[in-house]
């Protein structure tokens, strides 16, 4: 295992690192201090071709500039608060509205574009960064000083893990998910249409136009949601039936069955035969195909586009704390909150 770190830039004077990891078989992954954002992820095609298969920019202006998340840690609470208000002991709290007429990803300046300290652990088969980040009593309304740290580990056995910890001094909510956004063949001028994806959840969260869960559990059966065996993501695309059953592409929780405890998840790439295997400790997956763009910076000479990558954001399901069957993200003083995803880099 190898591990280094370079400088990416600076924000008020401040050093921005980006931290890199290898293990012996030449994987790779780099992380920077900003939003503990993941900025590479290096690997190898079945001909032994490394590619970084991530969307991301060797520059901090294209980061800071981008409204998109790439790769970045997202929360307090990932996915959508209906109108920003929820309650805890009676006590309702508003935070700010981001999106439409809801509050998206935490808020605006939220966890993706705060400055993270990082701590670096290097084991013989193991590398870990952890990013650490107070957030305080009030930010962008959320109750509670809240203490968070994400880890990021490469192993020799080919995972990357993501592990979230968090304390709080006061009730609060907390949904934290990565944020990246996969192009297995690694040439971001391609789409991710040949990718095949398979999910193993027979419900999905119903949402409205404005990316709002409605709060129905659908069945998957018989509908572009039934990805219980892989399936290229064109499939769906090309569909005239499933189409009208998405929003130019996927934006949508799918409720984990947790049937097989080896796969949540598995993104194929066939020609170039790479694949990821996720399982998390969440309940859920939202899979976002990229379905269009502001004013992100270009990747390569060319102008993105959607579909250019697929972000498989495991957390809880989004506006949990007004559903109660989608799960709990109430954080309370005397937890210690824990939650890992793995993914296996095949
Ligand atoms: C859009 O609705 C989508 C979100 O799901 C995604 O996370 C964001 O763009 C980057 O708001």
């Amino acid at each position: 295992m190898k591990y280094w770190r370079q400088e990416f830039g600076t924000i008020d004077g401040q050093t921005i690192w980006q931290h890199w990891l290898e293990n012996s078989q030449g994987y790779q992954m780099a992380v920077i201090d900003y939003g503990a954002t993941i900025t590479n992820l290096v690997l190898p095609d079945q001909a032994g071709q490394f590619k970084n298969v991530v969307i991301g920019y060797d520059n901090l202006a294209d980061y800071i500039k981008q409204d998109a998340y790439f790769g970045a840690t997202v929360g307090r609470v990932a996915g959508r608060i209906a109108q920003g208000t929820f309650k805890l002991d009676d006590q309702t709290y508003h935070a700010p509205i981001n999106n439409g007429v809801n509050t998206n990803h935490g808020g605006p300046n939220s966890f993706e574009s705060q400055i993270w300290q990082a701590t670096v652990t290097e084991k013989s088969d193991a590398i870990s960064v952890s990013f650490a980040l107070t957030s305080p009593d009030g930010a962008n309304g959320f109750p509670g000083n809240l203490q968070v740290t994400t880890t990021y580990t490469l192993t020799e056995t080919n995972d990357w893990l993501v592990d979230y910890a968090a304390t709080t001094d006061k009730k609060t909510l907390f949904n934290p998910t990565c944020h990246v956004y996969l192009n297995l063949t690694g040439d971001f001028d391609q789409t991710v249409d040949n990718h095949q994806l398979l999910i193993n959840s027979d419900y999905y969260g119903e949402i409205q136009p404005d990316g709002l869960p409605t709060g129905r559990l659908a069945l998957v059966e018989n509908t572009a949601f039934d990805l219980n065996h892989a399936r290229p993501l064109a499939d769906a695309f090309n569909s005239q039936a499933e189409q009208n059953q998405l929003v130019n592409g996927y934006d949508h929780p799918f409720l984990l069955t947790k049937k097989n405890a080896n796969v949540d998840a598995q993104l194929t790439e066939p020609t170039s035969g790479r694949s990821i295997t996720i399982t998390t400790e969440g309940n859920a997956i939202v899979i976002y195909t990229a379905n269009g763009f502001g004013s992100e910076p270009n990747l390569t000479n060319q102008p993105i586009k959607p579909h250019e990558a697929v972000a498989i954001e495991a957390q809880m399901m989004p506006d949990a704390i007004h559903h109660p069957d989608f799960g709990n993200i109430v954080l309370d003083v005397d937890q210690a909150y824990h939650r890992q995803t793995k993914y296996h880099l095949n």
